[in-house]
């Protein structure tokens, strides 16, 4: 990977003589002062020790195939619950965070849990995800009966509770927000990124919709899918739903091997390793987990198929 070229190798010692008007013009000394102070801030900003400036989204360590695959990132996670009785347009939940607040501000992520089901149903992805560098916030539903359309309402309710009413907002950076939930909250993740076209990433899990097509979607999007789903079918969910979306969005599917539709209800580390990395590509613009997204995976033991495309260049 090419190391980006840092700029403000410079002196700031090369900025405007002063010495022959120093006694006439003391005035101009102080602002000649002023000016080599900002010179010296400008370079301690974005001097060869401060990475970060290359990309001001990104977070963490160099990403490797272990730390990705890993049960846990490299923050400490906090955690948080919110009481239904507090909020309104979804169920509550609970909120995952690095406890750290000396990395600035993190991408957040909302998840919404299946039919009949509660946030423990998702509950893993919390601080998976959130010891990666992302507020996560596993939700629950106004009721366990509601469809997709609700669901994405409701994820799009919990965004807005955790980026201005929660008491993480303060360290959330609110324009790199993504959607995830499995089944009818995959479904919803969809219609949430179809509503929203801000949000910065999707990932449906073995989603379910009666709505088969999604060419309205441009949010970057990874539809996973189960090749032993009997409840959304890949054939008539997943795969549908992936090659509806426009083929100018970036947008891919993994088909996850010898799994069924329940299998995002317990840790996997297929689906958080490509979760990781495509909320990192897009979320938080890192090229740096781009490795693990291009080339396309190639089927493997967990994989029983992967389409897509590169990430198209931001
Ligand atoms: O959220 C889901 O698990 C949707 C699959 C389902 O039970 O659909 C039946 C209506
Ligand atoms: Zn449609």
């Amino acid at each position: 990977m090419p190391q980006h070229p840092h700029t403000s190798a410079g002196s700031p010692t090369s900025g405007p003589r002063t010495g022959g008007a120093r006694r006439r013009r003391p005035g101009r000394l102080a602002g000649a002062a002023a000016t080599i102070a900002a010179v010296v801030g400008l370079t301690t900003l974005t001097g060869p020790g401060a990475h970060a400036a290359d990309n001001p989204y990104e977070r963490g360590p160099a990403p490797t195939t272990a730390s990705i695959e890993a049960l846990r990132g490299p923050y400490a996670v906090s955690e948080t619950s919110v009481s239904s009785l507090a909020v309104t347009g979804f169920g509550g939940g609970t909120i995952y965070y690095p406890t750290s607040t000396a990395d600035g501000t993190f991408g957040a992520v909302v998840v919404s849990p299946g039919y009949t089901a509660y946030q423990s149903s998702i509950s893993w992805l919390g601080p998976r995800l959130a010891s990666q560098g992302f507020v996560v916030f596993t939700i629950d539903t106004l009721t366990t009966l509601d469809q997709p359309d609700s669901r994405g309402r409701q994820l799009l309710a919990a965004l807005d509770y955790l980026t201005q009413r929660s008491s993480v907002r303060t360290r959330i950076d609110s324009s790199r927000l993504g959607v995830m939930g499995h089944s009818m909250g995959g479904g919803g993740t969809l219609e949430a990124a179809k509503s929203r076209p801000s949000l910065q990433a999707a990932i449906p899990l073995t989603p379910w919709n009666l709505d088969k097509t999604w060419p309205e979607v441009t949010t970057p999007t990874l539809i996973i899918g189960a090749d032993g789903d009997t409840i959304a079918p890949v054939a008539t969910h997943a795969e549908p739903f992936y090659s509806s979306l426009p083929s100018a969005t970036d947008r891919a599917y993994l088909e996850l091997n010898g799994a069924t539709h329940f299998t995002p209800n317990t840790s996997n580390t297929t689906i958080a390793k490509y979760s990781i990395s495509w909320l990192k590509r897009f979320i938080d613009n890192d090229t740096r987990y781009e490795q693990f997204l291009c080339p396309l995976p190639s089927a493997s033991l967990t994989i029983e198929e992967y389409r897509g495309n590169c990430p198209h260049t931001s």
